[in-house]
Parts: C-alpha cells; structure tokens; sequence
C-alpha cells in the first residue's frame, strides 16, 4: 500500500487527502503532525516548506515529492535526507496558472497600466497609446516548463519573444533562442518587457543587479515570477525610481512576506503580489505524484527529478 507522508503549514489537509484518495483511494494519507512513527513502513513525502530537520527524523522516506517547481525551499535543510530521490512539482495546473499570470502581466506592461492605474489615483485623464504587440520584445529568462508554457501562450498576441537558458534549446516556434552567459546583456539589449522564469541557484542569485539591469533598453518593465532571490532589490528600485526602468510585477522575493515597511510597496509603477503566480492544485498535482510515485515503483526515474548539481 502507497502511504503519503504531508506537510504543508496553514492550508486545508482534508482538501489534498480528497484529492489523493480521488486518484487512488486505497493511499494512506499521513498528514503532519500525526505522522506516526519515524519507523513504520516506508513512505513517500509530500511536503512545502518543513522545517529544517523534519524529514530527517523520517528514516522511512523513499521519495520527496516538492509541492512547488521549486526546491529551494527544501535544499536549504542542511540535514535532508541524502541519496532520496527528489521530485519538483510539474503538473498541468501550475503550468496553467503560471502561464495565465505572465500573459497578464506582460499585457499589464505593454498596455503601460502601471502608469495608468497611477494616473487614475491622481484622476488625471491625460492618455496615451501603447506600443503594439508585435513591436514589443518580450525576453523570456528561464525557458524550462513554465517559460515554454507562458511563451506559447504570449505567441498569439504577436510578441516578438526570446527565451535564455542554461543549455542550447533547439528551434522553438519562431523564438529568438539564447543560452549560458557570454549572452546574457545580447538578450537582456533585445527586451522591452522581461520575464523571470528561474530557479534559485548560486548561478542565479543576484543574478540581476545594476549592471545587467541596465543592459535592458530604457523604458523596459520587468516581470518576475521565479525566485526573488535573481534580483537585487536595491539596484532594481534605483532604476525605477530613476525612470530608466518603466516598472516592475513582483510575485517572488529575497524574504517573504515583503517586510511592510519596504520601500517598494510605495512605488507606483510596481504590482506586488504576494507569491501566487502559479499555485499548485490539489486536484492536478495529487495525479501528477501519484503517477510518479508509480514509475518510482517500476524502478523508471521521475518526471522532474531534481539534479542536485545542477540545483533545479
Ligand atoms: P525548469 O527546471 O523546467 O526550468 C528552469 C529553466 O531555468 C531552464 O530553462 C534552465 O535552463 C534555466 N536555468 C537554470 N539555471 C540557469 C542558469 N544558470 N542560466 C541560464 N538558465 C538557467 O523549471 P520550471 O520552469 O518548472 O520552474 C522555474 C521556477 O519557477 C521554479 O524553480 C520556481 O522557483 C519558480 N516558480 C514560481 C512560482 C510562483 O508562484 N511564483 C510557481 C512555480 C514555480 P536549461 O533549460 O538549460 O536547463
Ligand atoms: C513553486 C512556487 O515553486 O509556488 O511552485 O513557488
């Protein structure tokens, strides 16, 4: 019998049990903190943000499932669980959900509602006219699931896309595609509205300071919605405040919840959002685990294991 071992703090439990015993009732469905023993059978994790130590109490674990894309927030447990496989969350629902919210925000930039919403506040009907879609660079960083999904959905707009990764992508529906770093300020000069897709690697942390900022052209908006920890805040405000940047969709941040007396909450040309851009579904997630906890089974490897060298 497949036993779930759930952590996820301040949600609804009784929600995810649902949705795993709607996929396979025969699951059994252990949610922190009634665990039960370290040393009952083995079990899978599923789990958001334990605390640092929590899975290794658990000697029973056979896999790590993230209830998130990301795995920052369990690779930073210096005492997790070593030679366990763990797998980043990838099913339909959050890529839905992610590719909704660029499509928003890029639309929200490019129609410059930042500047309009502040021009409603001070009831001044000054108009102007944005650029259209297909003159607009849209610059994708990060061009794995997510950045795909939410690039297929900004093609019918007519965006001039481009995509930057890691490693060499082959031809993708008419994007501009670049990869590693020698062609990062290439890319970031081509962008008018620029997405941030990333995972939080030591590659990427502060990835985006001054200097690379200021490669974008002048007047360009930012998008990020993959890990806070790619941008220098302080260097991003500067160029805001300045005007060089036009502004800025954050749903991810160096700390959070952003501390309230943070400068950026005053700024209006910044939409915050408080990490939402993709929320996992009970309903899509609980099939996606269960269906790979099944090729874990069968001795296959996971969709969407992580690669510990690699960080993502
Ligand atoms: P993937 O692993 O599928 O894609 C990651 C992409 O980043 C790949 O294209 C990879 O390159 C690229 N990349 C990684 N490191 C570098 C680097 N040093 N230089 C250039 N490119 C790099 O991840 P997902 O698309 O599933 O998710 C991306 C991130 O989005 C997650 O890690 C998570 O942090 C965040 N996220 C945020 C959510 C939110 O609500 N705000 C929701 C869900 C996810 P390559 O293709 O060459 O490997
Ligand atoms: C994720 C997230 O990593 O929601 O999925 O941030």
């Amino acid at each position: 019998m497949t036993r779930i071992l759930f952590y996820l703090e301040d949600y609804s439990h009784d929600i995810w049990r649902e949705a795993v015993r709607r996929v396979d009732p025969s699951v059994e469905f252990r949610s922190h903190p009634d665990w039960g023993s370290p040393d009952d059978g083995p079990a899978y994790a599923f789990v958001w943000e334990p605390e640092p130590g929590l899975l290794a109490r658990y000697s029973n674990i056979k896999a790590i499932f993230s209830l998130g894309a990301g795995v920052d927030h369990l690779t930073r447990d210096p005492d997790l669980p070593k030679d366990v496989p763990i797998i980043r969350m990838g099913d339909d629902g959050l890529k839905e959900g992610m590719a909704e919210f660029v499509t928003m925000s890029v639309l929200m930039h490019q129609r410059g509602m930042p500047a309009l919403l502040a021009k409603q506040r001070s009831k001044d009907w000054g108009r102007f006219f944005a650029r259209a879609a297909k003159d607009t660079r849209v610059g994708i960083l990060g061009f794995g699931a997510l950045g795909q999904v939410s690039a297929q959905a900004l093609l019918p707009f007519g965006y001039d896309i481009a995509a930057w990764s890691r490693t060499e992508k082959p031809e993708y529906q008419g994007i501009s595609l670049y990869h590693g770093a020698d062609s990062l300020n290439t890319f970031l000069a081509r962008t008018d509205i620029l997405v941030g897709l990333l995972p939080s690697t030591p590659e990427t942390s502060g990835l985006m300071n001054f200097d690379r900022l200021s490669h974008l052209p002048e007047g360009a908006s930012i998008v990020n919605a993959g890990r806070g920890s790619l941008i220098v805040l302080d260097d991003l405000m500067s160029l805001l405040t300045s005007g060089y940047l036009s502004g800025a969709t954050l749903d991810v941040f160096p700390e959070e919840p952003l501390a309230k007396d943070h400068a950026l909450w005053g700024l209006d040309n910044v939409i915050i959002t408080p990490h939402i851009a993709a929320i996992t579904r009970p309903d899509t997630a609980a099939e996606y685990v269960l269906r790979n906890i099944e090729k874990l089974e069968r001795g296959e490897t996971a969709e969407n294991q992580l690669d510990m060298k690699r960080g993502y």
